[in-house]
C-alpha cells in the first residue's frame, strides 16, 4: 500500500515536468495539448512546441490545438500550445514569434462551389498563401486545395456538392510566420439538376475568363501540386514550343502531374501541343483560342477532370488519350474540328471517357474515336450539331443519353 502511494506520487511530478515551463514560451498561458481545445478570445500569438522548441501562429480562439495550424516543427508528440497576451506583437523573445493581426474569411455557397474572399489587418505580411477546406470547423484533417500567390485576396473552391457545407481557411506564411484566418462555411446549392433535359444551353458555359493580359510561354510551364491560377491570362507559346500545325514532336503549354491543377486561363493562337497530363490532374476554366495539334494529351495513366473548357478550330483532334486512364469533362464547348476524343491509333488498353454537359459540333468525323474493344465512352446531357458519328472504331462501351441536336 505504501509503495503504491509512494510511487502514485513520483508519476504526479513526472507528469508536472512533462508539462512544465520548456512546453511553452516565457510569457505565454499554456492552454491545451495536441487535439484539445485551447480557449482564448481575439486574435493572438500562439505558440506550438514542446521542451524549448517552438513555432508560431497569430489565430483567433478558440482553437483546437493542431500542427495543420502551423508551420511544420521536427519535436515529438504531443506538442502543446500556448498563446500569448491579447493583441499586440510585444516580447515574443524569439525572431519567428507571431505578429499581430488577421485575416478576415468569408465564403458564399454557389452552385457546386464555394466563393471565398479574404482581407489582411495592417498586422500581417502578405506571403505564400495557401486555401484549406474540411467538412467540419476543426482544421485538424483539413486539406489544401489551393497554393496562390500573395495577391490573391479571393478563389472559388469547385468540384463541390451541394447540401453539404464546408469549412475554408487561408494560411499566409511570410517569412516563416504563420497566419490563419478564421474559418469560414458555406454550403453549395443547386441551380436546377439537370437529370433527364438533354443539356439545356443554361448548363453549358464552357470556359468564362475574359482575357486580363498576355504571356509569353518559350518552355512547358510544368504544374506539378497544387493549384495553378492563370488569372484569365492569355498564354502565348512562342516557336520554341511549336507552331500549332499538324506537325507531331512539338511542346505542350502547359504539363499538369500528379492531380495538380490548372485553372482560369487561356491558351492564345499558337495552340502548340496544348495542354499534357502525367498521371492525372485537372484542368478547370480555360479556353484553346485556336487549337493546335491538339487540344490536350493524357500522356500516362491516372485520372484527369476537365470541366468549364472551350476550344475551337482544330485540325484533328480535340483530346488525344495515350494511356490506360479515366478522363471525366463537363461543361465544354468544343467547335469545328475532327473528333472531339480519340484513343492513341491502334492501342488496345482500356480508357474510360466520361462526357456531360458538352455542346459539340462541327466535328468532320465524329464524337468517340478508339480501336480499342476494352475502352469505354459515354456522352450525356450535351448538345450536338454537325457532329458526325458518335462511335468510331472499337468500343466496349460507347453510349449517350439525354443528348439535343440543336
Ligand atoms: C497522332 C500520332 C501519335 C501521337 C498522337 C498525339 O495520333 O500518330 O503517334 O503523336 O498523334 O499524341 O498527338
Ligand atoms: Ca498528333
Ligand atoms: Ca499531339
Amino acid at each position: 500500500m505504501f509503495r503504491k502511494m509512494l510511487f502514485g506520487g513520483l508519476l504526479i511530478v513526472a507528469g508536472a515536468t512533462a508539462y512544465g515551463a520548456t512546453d511553452y514560451p516565457a510569457g505565454y498561458t499554456k492552454c491545451a495539448k495536441d487535439g484539445e481545445t485551447c480557449s482564448f478570445t481575439g486574435t493572438r500569438s500562439v505558440a506550438y512546441g514542446k521542451s524549448g522548441s517552438f513555432v508560431y501562429a497569430t489565430l483567433s480562439g478558440p482553437i483546437t490545438c493542431s500542427a495543420s495550424l502551423f508551420p511544420s516543427i521536427s519535436v515529438d508528440s504531443p506538442r502543446y500550445c500556448s498563446y500569448s497576451s491579447s493583441g499586440s506583437s510585444s516580447s515574443s523573445s524569439s525572431s519567428s514569434g507571431g505578429g499581430s493581426g488577421s485575416i478576415s474569411l468569408s465564403a458564399s455557397g454557389g452552385n457546386a462551389q464555394a466563393t471565398l474572399s479574404w482581407s489582411f489587418s495592417s498586422g500581417v505580411t502578405r506571403g505564400s498563401q495557401e486555401v484549406y477546406q474540411d467538412t467540419d470547423s476543426d482544421p485538424s484533417g483539413r486539406v489544401r486545395i489551393a497554393s496562390l500567390s500573395s495577391s490573391s485576396s479571393s478563389y472559388t473552391a469547385t468540384g463541390l456538392t451541394n447540401g453539404t457545407t464546408y469549412w475554408f481557411w487561408i494560411k499566409n506564411t511570410a517569412s516563416g510566420v504563420v497566419t490563419n484566418s478564421n474559418a469560414a462555411s458555406a454550403t453549395p446549392s443547386g441551380g436546377g439538376s439537370s437529370s433527364s433535359s438533354g443539356g439545356g444551353s443554361g448548363s453549358i458555359t464552357g470556359a468564362t475568363c475574359s482575357s486580363t493580359g498576355s504571356v509569353s510561354v518559350s518552355s512547358t510551364i510544368r504544374v506539378t501540386s497544387g493549384t495553378y491560377d492563370g488569372g484569365c491570362k492569355t498564354y502565348n507559346p512562342t516557336s520554341a514550343l511549336g507552331d500549332g500545325s499538324q506537325d507531331e514532336g512539338q511542346s505542350p503549354a502547359f504539363r499538369v502531374e500528379n492531380g495538380a491543377t490548372l485553372r482560369n486561363a487561356i491558351l492564345g493562337n499558337n495552340g502548340v501541343d496544348g495542354v499534357h497530363f502525367y498521371n492525372g490532374g485537372n484542368l478547370q476554366n480555360f479556353r484553346w483560342t485556336n487549337v493546335g495539334e491538339d487540344a490536350f494529351t493524357i500522356k500516362s495513366s491516372g485520372t484527369v477532370n476537365i470541366s468549364g473548357v472551350s476550344g475551337v478550330n482544330g485540325e484533328d483532334k480535340f483530346g488525344q488519350i495515350n494511356a490506360a486512364s479515366t478522363l471525366n469533362i463537363s461543361n465544354c464547348i468544343v467547335d469545328n474540328m475532327a473528333k472531339f476524343i480519340r484513343q492513341n491509333g491502334g492501342t488496345t488498353f482500356k480508357i474510360v471517357v466520361n462526357a456531360d454537359r458538352c455542346q459539340i459540333s462541327n466535328m468532320g468525323e465524329g464524337v468517340f474515336r478508339s480501336d480499342s474493344s476494352s475502352s469505354e465512352a459515354r456522352l450525356t446531357n450535351s448538345r450536338l450539331r454537325n457532329s458526325g458519328n458518335l462511335c468510331i472504331g472499337n468500343w466496349a462501351v460507347c453510349t449517350g443519353s439525354g443528348n439535343t441536336n440543336y
